[in-house]
């Protein structure tokens, strides 16, 4: 009876030469897709509805068509899919491994039949069921497994690789929870998990068959090998599983799919039958949540990390997971490990993936038998590093004793490149053990540690910035040691967006404007927008150009309106503000601006008929954890409550917070914008890449001199931006001299009569105490010289004002800034990638 279980052979491909092992290749079948027609798709929809949900049209609910209309559209993607996999396993070249813990990807739906070119097709065949397809867009929750810039920038750049067919795979960490939903209470935040996977996930592919192993904790040894060699080993205490996840990561109507690839933590067998044989049942099932705790939770920190136990968990379990999972793959096509950097270049976003480093040299040495100096050629040649920040609080240090709690052969691996590494440094420049103590890869003070961005740079084939001025003071005043002995590793892409998500998609208006005026292509080739640079002084196309912003402010209002029961005025600059809440990015500062204009309508400083009518906009989450970011949303949401109901402003002036800002909102919001406020202290913001979604969409900035503003600003022209503040070598300065923001308050008659109004309690129902935190902060603090930059700030929007007076002259901006603006494709920063780090032709 038994024999088929028993006796059946396995296909195991990994075994190579064993019995079973199949004599010819397997015939790779045709893939067929459903057929591209109205009938054809809505067949194929109830075939999902009907044969794989089991559910009638009749009797299903939204969220089921939600789920079957998905599928159907994936089920187009799929021989894409596994054409470009084949076509990539058939001819082995170097691949690019994106290791990222954060892809703040946005919803799918849109950006699959963008990327298949069936909107038209999809609708319709909805339509022909009695189905309303917006409806039904509208159900998907987005994957929101990043936090900010950092997220949303891995999720263009792997749109980019797959829309120029670049042989890559992004790896990252499959959050059960991603960035929590934000609501406000009474002004305050309050935050809700993200359930995003609660609807189901149509979206993904879990291959618990290509389940991997990652260990942790435990001791390590020394033994004796084989061949009598003295060897080390790790001892690992216990172990995870990590499930691949696979998502489509569709290129740009191209026929390319590429793969993202995903992992979750599950408890591993063993783990689970070794407590279960003990009889313990409980204990084995609370193994298993501890186990699944790993990957449950996006840590909400962005730029400020808190150096969480968890969180290095997260990273080394997607590290190990990804890294395994490569050389697998190489090893598949009996590749020579020692010429690994022939097959992958791995680019470490951010500190957070450099865990790879140590990891990859475990595995070339522990697993895979090479001996160091091998196993150090190679590695040293697989990795790239960016760095995304300036802020020396954000640059990750893990405690040697964590390191060596959790991961003991990895520390020991750290120190010996340390060792080799500083042996270089004293060779350079002897005697300077300042300097050794520097660039040291662990910090001795407040406790020992590991500093995370000198591992990367010492392994590092590159260490880029992200925008031209970040990359600079990176190389001359966070690691100015790196560059002195390694002058050439240092380079700069700055960074992108893509145009399919940020142009095509969330601004089809304007994207039929374009295509009709200088013809199709411009999507997969951004330069082009230069062509429309003739038409900003052409009287019909500029008509159309504001009758496109005016449709766009027209949506938002009836979205805001249904999402946040907000109602907005129909004819105001509307003056946005998007980005995480950090006390760099000054939120206060638009905020005193605010209080500064509300204060001169009452209290008749100025003419009413004087007034340019505004709308304010705020999009903003704050850390959790982060005191003075919830007490800035507060102070934010009481000001606009109070404005609103003071019939003195109300005609000229209006501020909407609408809460849970996210990668679905932001494309709704940004092609409405007449203005972008990029607003950070110069010198602190990497780069910000919601500036180029701006810019490219036809608002104006208004900015300092500070991250990828810089190279907008020289891109657009001076006449076409509104620069302010002090420039980074100033602000240097007046750090250097002592900052007194008291002293800026005492000499401005305007600050101090906006701070004194904010601080009266007026706008916090007469409760001074609670404006205090926020205003006492700026008066005795102010890190980010906010009431420095004040008066410079003021006279800049007053400059605003007028030029917004002027329609034509303003829309003449506006269009150049469109024009002139297609540098800031992420296709451009993925060729940057490439030419410079990835693939140099030496
Ligand atoms: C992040 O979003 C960024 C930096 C960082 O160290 C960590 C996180 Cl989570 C942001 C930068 O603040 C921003 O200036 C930049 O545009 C973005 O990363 C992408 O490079």
């Amino acid at each position: 009876a038994g024999w088929l279980a028993d006796e059946t052979p396995r296909l195991d491909s990994s075994v190579k030469g064993s019995a079973f092992e199949p004599t010819s290749p397997r015939a790779t079948e045709p893939v067929v897709g459903p057929e591209r027609t109205v009938d054809g798709f809505a067949k194929a929809f109830l075939d999902e509805l009907n044969f794989e949900a089991g559910v009638a049209l009749k009797r299903s609910t939204t969220t089921d068509q939600y789920l079957a209309l998905a599928r159907t559209i994936r089920g187009y993607l799929m021989a894409d899919w596994l054409r470009t996999a084949e076509r990539r396993r058939q001819n082995p070249t170097k691949m690019v491994g994106y290791l990222s813990a954060e892809y703040l990807l946005g919803r799918q739906m849109g950006n699959s039949l963008l990327a298949t070119d069936l909107g038209d097709i999809a609708e319709q065949a909805m339509t022909s069921l009695g189905l309303d397809f917006n409806l039904l867009r509208a159900q998907e929750i987005e994957p929101g497994l990043g936090n900010g810039g950092l997220g949303r920038l891995a999720a263009c750049f792997i749109d980019s690789l797959a829309s120029m067919d670049v042989p890559s795979i992004g790896y990252g960490i499959r959050y059960e929870y991603g960035i929590f939903r934000q609501t406000f209470e009474e002004g305050r935040q309050v935050e809700v998990p993200d359930a995003w996977l609660s609807l189901g996930a149509p979206w993904e592919f879990p291959h618990p068959d290509r389940a991997v192993q990652v260990n942790f904790g435990g001791t390590t040894e020394q033994y004796i090998d084989g061949d009598g060699r003295t060897r080390r080993r790790w001892l690992p205490a216990w172990n995870v599983q990590g499930i691949p996840y696979h998502y489509m990561v569709p290129g740009y109507q191209n026929g390319v799919v590429n793969t993202l690839r995903l992992w979750s933590a599950r408890a591993t067998q063993e783990f689970d039958l070794k407590i279960f044989n003990s009889g313990d049942y409980a204990e084995a099932v609370r193994a298993q949540t501890f186990a699944e705790n790993i990957s449950k939770v996006l840590y909400p920190e962005d730029s400020t990390p808190q150096g969480r136990e968890l969180r290095l968990q997260q990273q080394y379990f997607f590290v190990a997971c990804s890294l395994k999972d490569f050389i697998d793959r190489t090893l598949e096509e009996d590749f020579d490990l020692t010429r690994l950097d022939e097959r992958i270049i791995f680019q470490l976003n951010d500190t957070h993936p450099v865990i790879a480093i140590p990891e990859m040299m475990r595995l070339l040495m522990d697993e895979h038998d090479m001996e160091w100096a091998a196993a150090w050629e190679v590695t040293r040649k697989c990795f790239a590093y960016t760095c995304h920040t300036l802020l020396p609080e954000a640059l990750e240090v893990w405690p040697v004793e964590l390191m060596t709690r959790l991961l003991p052969r990895h520390m020991e691996i750290i120190y010996r490149i340390n060792e080799e590494f500083l042996d270089t440094v004293r060779e350079a420049f002897p005697g300077d053990e300042l300097r050794v103590r520097r660039m040291s890869v662990i910090q001795e003070h407040p406790e020992r540690a590991v500093r995370m961005a000198n591992l990367a740079t010492v392994a590092g084939v590159k260490v880029n910035g992200v925008a031209a001025l970040h990359s600079e003071l990176l190389r001359d005043k966070l690691l100015p040691d790196f560059a002195a002995l390694w002058p050439n590793k240092f380079t700069n892409v700055t960074n992108g967006v893509t145009p399919r998500r940020f142009i095509r998609l969330a601004n089809q208006q304007l994207s039929t404007l374009i295509t009709d005026t200088i013809g199709p292509g411009w999507e997969t080739d951004l330069e082009r927008l230069r062509e429309l640079e003739p038409y900003a002084d052409d009287a019909a196309f500029t008509e159309s150009f504001r009758q496109v912003k005016q449709a766009n402010k027209d949506r938002l209002r009836s979205i805001l309106s249904q999402r946040d029961g907000i109602e907005l005025p129909e004819h105001a600059m509307l003056d946005v503000m998007v980005k995480r809440l950090h006390e760099y990015k000054r939120q206060t500062l638009k905020l005193l601006h605010i209080v500064s204009m509300y204060d001169d309508i009452t209290s008749g400083r100025v003419r009413r008929e004087d007034v340019v009518p505004r709308t304010f906009v705020f999009g903003a989450k704050a850390a959790p954890g982060y005191f003075m970011a919830k007490e800035i949303i507060f102070l934010i949401n009481s000001v606009a409550k109070t404005i609103a109901q003071d019939p003195r402003v109300t005609d000229l002036m209006a501020v909407a917070f609408p809460a849970n800002y996210n990668v679905t909102l932001a494309n709704k919001l940004i092609p409405a914008a007449d203005l972008s406020e990029q607003i950070s202290l110069a010198g602190k913001e990497a780069s910000g890449t919601g500036n180029m979604k701006f810019a490219l969409n036809g608002a104006l900035t208004i900015g300092t001199d500070d991250g990828a503003n810089v190279e907008i600003r020289e891109l657009v022209g001076d006449e076409n931006f509104f620069l302010f503040g002090m420039l980074e070598p100033e602000v240097a300065a007046l750090a250097d001299r002592g900052y007194t923001p008291s002293s800026f308050y005492e000499s401005n008659p305007a600050l101090k009569r906006a701070i004194d109004l904010l601080a009266s309690g007026h706008f916090t129902g007469g409760d001074r105490s609670l404006a205090a935190p926020v205003v006492d902060d700026l008066l005795y603090k102010d890190r980010f010289m906010a009431l420095a930059d004040f008066q410079s700030y003021l006279d800049a929007q007053a400059r605003v004002d007028a030029a917004y007076r002027d329609v034509d002259g303003w829309t003449r901006s506006a269009v150049l800034n469109v024009a002139r603006s297609g540098f800031f494709s992420s296709d451009r920063s993925m060729r940057d990638y490439l030419d410079r780090i990835w693939m140099p032709k030496s």
